[in-house]
């Protein structure tokens, strides 16, 4: 477990500095916003989808070097949709990742720029990601834009906007967190392998995995919510996220929302077994999330 710790560690901090050299300076002009972009990027994220996108790379034979640009790009995109999403016309939350939101700092109108901004700069990253013998730039691109667009991360949100207020049954949650968060999840795995050039039945198991562990992800996010367990992925989280809506825990109870986290990562794990001993670090962060519960 020390030695996940401190790979996870060391992930975070290469993510980090690549981070810091992609993302235009804070000098640059306009200021407030580039100030604003940083602002949320570097707010203390767990940094988990770059985490997976660099462990997929490995887990195909890549060299993580070469996932770098669209590991940072899926969590500045990520960045993007909780600075949305935290805008008065959405969540309107004061507090994310333990810090005022970008609007509460900012103000609404640069909040909105800084998220449409983070999400270009997603696309920039990946313009600048070296082809494979399999996949192009237009390959990386699709990618990301099919994840975030209004099939998936969008219409997520839009699903979660017309259920506010609503007692959803176990289908209309699935179909929400499959779309908000098992999409990016199984996008930075995926962005990952192809990087490390792999094989489209590679892509394919890496896509079981990436879906269920995203599943898995959320139905611990929501039993945490009701927990208020802090300490995830060495980070302490904020408890920051509204708790009045339905999950998992709401709909299932507690019991019945852990043997479905369990249920779901034990899916995820067995996605993995063709790529034996190189999923080891996949394989480590599945029970981890798992675990980080209990
Ligand atoms: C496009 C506005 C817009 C929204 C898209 C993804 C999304 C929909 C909204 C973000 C809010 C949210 C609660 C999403 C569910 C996924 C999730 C659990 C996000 C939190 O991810 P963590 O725990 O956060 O990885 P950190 O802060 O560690 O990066």
């Amino acid at each position: 477990m020390s030695d996940l710790k401190d790979w996870l560690k060391a992930a975070q901090k290469r993510v980090d500095s690549e981070l810091k050299r992609q993302l235009p300076r804070e000098s640059a002009r306009p200021q407030t916003i580039h100030k604003a972009m940083r602002y949320s990027v570097f707010a203390g994220g767990k940094r988990l989808r770059p985490i997976l996108c660099l462990a997929a790379a490995e887990a195909c034979g890549g060299d993580s070097e070469k996932a770098l640009l669209p590991a940072c790009a899926v969590e500045v995109l990520h960045t993007y949709s909780l600075v949305h999403d935290d805008l008065p016309c959405m969540d309107d939350d004061d507090l994310r990742r333990g810090r005022p939101t970008s609007h509460k700092v900012f103000g609404e109108g640069i909040a909105v720029l800084t998220g449409d901004a983070l999400l270009t700069e997603a696309f920039i990253m990946l313009a600048n990601t070296p082809a494979t013998k399999r996949y192009n730039v237009g390959d990386y691109v699709k990618e990301l834009a099919e994840t975030g667009g209004s099939k998936k991360l969008i219409g997520g949100q839009v699903l979660d906007l017309e259920g506010e207020g609503q007692q959803l049954n176990k289908q209309q949650l699935i179909r929400i967190h499959e779309a908000k968060t098992a999409a990016l999840l199984t996008s930075s795995i995926r962005l990952g392998a192809m990087t490390a050039n792999a094989t489209p039945a590679k892509l394919e198991a890496l896509t079981t995995f990436g879906y269920n562990l995203g599943l898995a992800f959320q139905v611990i996010d929501d039993i945490l919510d009701v927990t208020q367990t802090t300490e995830v992925l060495g980070k302490t989280a904020g408890k920051d996220e509204s708790v009045d809506k339905s999950t998992y825990p709401a709909i299932l109870g507690l019991e019945k929302s852990r043997k479905e986290a369990a249920r779901l990562t034990k899916k995820a794990l067995g996605a993995l077994e063709p790529f034996g001993k190189k999923a080891a670090r996949l394989e480590q962060i599945g029970r981890y999330l798992l675990d980080r519960e209990y």
